[in-house]
């Protein structure tokens, strides 16, 4: 039984060995564990989130909002969900009955009654008639609960659907290798502010662009072009990308990742270092790729930028 206990969570990489990842290497995020018996990834989330923002989390990272398929991964996950979060009682997972009331359905679309579906006693009850989101609990046993209640969630990523940006050593393939500056990038369409924007980026394991030579900012100019060829709709700031430096209190205008901002003048608007103004303090770059500063409530496209990790690239990969 012990041994059988010990099969069921095979938690092959941990934090200190890490970003080797293709689907032989079973390496998807630092964050996550593998479970050998389910091939999965999966990720206990101990800051809470509506059901809807829990999805959307799961999506972020490349993943989605966990569900068992069948009792035998619910048996895995729990196991491996006692090891690691064992003070976590409840977490949302990938079912809801939102878009019919009684039908519980998992975020693909499969009806509950596919997927493992041990109910706990009296329940669904639909409780005020606002219940449509479901917890899976420690005990095995699903509860559906208030969407709009905050919760932690599981994300789960499967062996079988991950796939692997080699250029940039990540799983996600929406960030492009730029020869010129040996980073990757990846540019949002979606409008945002600049908060919001750095939680995306980060979420995604990279950070809100910097920009600290011209040599990046003529890359990062040509490579916003196409954004403006979209005609991206809605009501935001057209014409600037969120980038990665911002005004603290009391503090210098930095970079996101603590490091002064360049004393370039030529890098920035109208040649000028960004000044202080209690309303404009967020960074931004034009379509030419000069530096501002805006409003940090201000929504607009944004990028994210990626170091490569090289350590883990092979030097022949590498140094081409
Ligand atoms: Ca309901
Ligand atoms: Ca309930």
């Amino acid at each position: 039984m012990f041994t059988k206990t010990l099969l069921v969570y095979f938690i092959v990489y941990i934090l200190s060995d890490f970003s080797y990842g293709q689907r032989d290497k079973k390496f998807f995020r630092t964050d996550y564990d593998y479970i050998e018996t389910t091939k999965g990834f999966y990720k206990i989330h101990t800051s809470e989130q509506t059901w809807a923002g829990a999805k959307r989390v799961c999506a972020l990272e490349g993943a989605s909002l966990f569900y068992a398929e069948n009792r035998a991964e619910a048996n895995a996950v729990i196991s491996w969900w006692k090891t690691v979060q064992p003070n976590v009682g409840w977490a949302f997972v990938g079912i809801s009955d939102i878009i019919t009331e009684g039908i519980f359905e998992t975020i693909d679309g499969k009806l509950v009654s596919e997927v493992y579906n041990q109910w706990q006693r009296g329940e669904p009850n639909d409780l005020h008639g606002d219940e449509d989101c479901v917890h899976l609990k420690l005990s095995g046993d699903l509860n559906d609960y208030r969407c709009d209640g905050e919760s932690y969630f599981i994300c789960k990523k499967s062996l079988a659907s991950l796939e692997w940006n080699d250029l940039c050593n990540m799983p996600q393939l929406g960030y492009t290798f730029s020869e010129d500056t040996g980073k990757c990038y990846k540019l949002h369409t979606t409008p945002l502010n600049w908060t919001e924007a750095d939680t995306v980026c980060r979420t995604e394991q990279s950070h809100l662009a910097v920009i600290n030579e011209k040599l990046e900012a003529d890359y990062l100019a040509n490579f916003t072009k196409s954004a403006s060829r979209r005609r991206i709709k809605g009501d935001y700031l057209k014409g600037i990308f969120h980038a990665g430096f911002q005004k603290k209190l009391y503090e210098d205008w930095q970079t996101v990742r603590g490091t002064p901002i360049s004393s370039d003048a030529s890098l920035w608007w109208d040649n000028h270092l960004p000044t202080e103004d209690q309303h404009k303090q967020c960074g931004s770059m034009f379509y030419t790729g000069s530096l501002n500063i805006v409003n940090c409530a201000t929504k607009s496209l944004f990028i994210c930028e990626r170091e490569v990790d090289t350590e883990t690239l092979g030097e022949e990969e590498y140094y081409e």
